[in-house]
């Protein structure tokens, strides 16, 4: 299977809800806790005869990622504090096996394909509770111990769920942030592990976190557009920064405004934007997530088009690579020869677009599809959009759809100074 064949379904879906989810919910603390506070292992692990998510949280989950108009769901199946949600051969210290003794991972598999998403697993191939990861040179047989074990979950992983669309490693960097690239690799037996995922799951997303670049890089709360032609995938939380995992006190959440921004900055990117719940210690979904993704989706229900399967367009703030930059009037997206204009601060009853080079011959608004008049200057390559109402029709963010005579093209300005003349 090609890159481009094992990417398309990706690039199609641009929307994703990342779930952290594990015995750190129960701290209320954020899935550091442990290492932050220096929690022993033997004192972190009584925490695992309490673990008890409510039977259907996973369809929860999977219910309200659906809504929110995300095509993929990725969960964290064990994280840095080495608590698997899976049933697994090589660790006793799993959800099977405590607490609940469920598989988590087998009823959020199931529950992803009833919602019809594509199944992503993270995978933490550092665990805390290895002193090899902090010390290999001090403690080669747990660090060897520690490598053996990641390989063998994940094979378990890779063989016992069906069929798994995107794995996001995480956790490869070295416990004292030395190390080359090429060191980093050895460490994890990178190259062996890739090989045999793609082995069992030859269609099989690989992120870039276990040291090997493979299919997308993974910007973390940024959106950060990759050269054309490689795939990324911004991963954000929906409150701090801080708090992947279920943090009881949490007071800046971002809003459904902010949300939506920052998924079109990353379809303007080609780039697809996967969006963080922390659901709470028993599984369900706090208010403030669950609001905004069905917010989110919504929206999409109405202005997918712009969204998903879109392309860079070339008209300006949407196509360079590296920083998206979201010009006052925002980006575009496009399919073909039509372009969506993401205007995010509503102009008013005229909107105005610079640098054109093709000639619009149609433009309506993307909700109801409400034609307007529109002069084009080919001269100097402005498009004006006349009769709009006043305010905002969608307080969220508006979508011009605009259809072109031809391939959209930027108009080049020849000096800087040209449009004062
Ligand atoms: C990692 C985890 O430590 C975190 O808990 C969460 O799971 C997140 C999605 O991934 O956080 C990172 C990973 C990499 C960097 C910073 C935070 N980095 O490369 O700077």
């Amino acid at each position: 299977m090609t890159y481009e064949e094992r990417m398309k379904w990706f690039h199609e879906a641009r929307f994703g809800i990342y779930i952290h989810y594990g015995l750190y919910a129960l701290t209320g603390r954020g899935e550091w806790t442990m290492y932050s506070e220096r929690i022993s292992p033997a004192e972190y692990a009584k925490l695992a005869d309490d673990f008890k998510p409510a039977k259907g949280c996973t369809d929860e989950w999977c219910e309200l990622a659906a809504a929110a108009g995300a095509k993929y769901v990725v969960l964290t199946t064990r994280h840095h504090e080495g608590f698997s949600l899976f049933d697994s051969k090589y660790s006793n210290f799993t959800a099977a096996k405590h607490g609940c003794k469920r598989d988590i991972v087998a009823e959020y598999v199931e529950s992803a394909r009833k919602f019809g998403l594509k199944v992503g697993l993270y995978y933490s191939l550092l665990d805390w509770r290895f002193p090899g990861y902090f010390e290999p040179k001090k403690f080669p047989e747990s660090k060897d111990a520690l490598v053996e074990r990641i390989h063998n979950q994940v094979r378990e992983l890779m063989t016992n769920y069906g069929e798994i669309s995107v794995l996001e490693y995480d956790g490869g960097w070295m416990a004292d942030l030395s190390g080359t690239k090429e060191e980093r690799i050895d460490f994890w037996r990178a190259r062996e592990l890739n090989a045999m995922v793609r082995e069992l799951q030859p269609g099989i997303i690989i992120n870039n976190r276990s040291g090997l670049e493979e299919d997308i890089d993974t910007p973390e709360q940024v959106v950060k557009a990759s050269a054309s032609g490689r795939a990324w995938e911004s991963c954000m939380c929906i409150g701090d920064s801080c708090g992947w995992g279920y943090t009881r006190f949490n007071p800046n959440w971002k809003s459904s405004e902010q949300l939506i921004q920052y998924l079109l900055s990353a379809a303007q990117g080609e780039g697809n934007y996967l969006l963080n719940i922390g659901p709470q210690p028993d599984g369900r979904i706090r208010g403030e997530e669950h609001e905004r993704l069905v917010t989110m989706g919504n929206w999409l229900k109405r202005n997918g088009e712009a969204v998903y399967n879109s392309k860079r367009c070339p008209l300006i703030g949407s196509s360079a690579p590296g920083e998206v930059d979201l010009n006052l009037q925002g980006g575009w997206t496009r399919k073909e020869n039509t372009a969506y204009w993401c205007i995010v601060r509503w102009p008013g009853k005229v909107a105005t677009a610079i640098n054109v080079g093709t000639a619009p011959v149609k433009v309506t608004l993307l909700d109801g599809g409400q034609e307007f008049p529109f002069d084009y200057d080919a001269q100097n390559g402005k498009l004006k959009v006349y009769d709009l109402p006043a305010l905002p029709p969608d307080p969220l963010c508006n979508i011009l759809k605009v259809e072109f005579s031809g391939p959209v093209e930027r108009k080049a300005e020849p000096s800087l100074a040209q449009w004062l003349f």
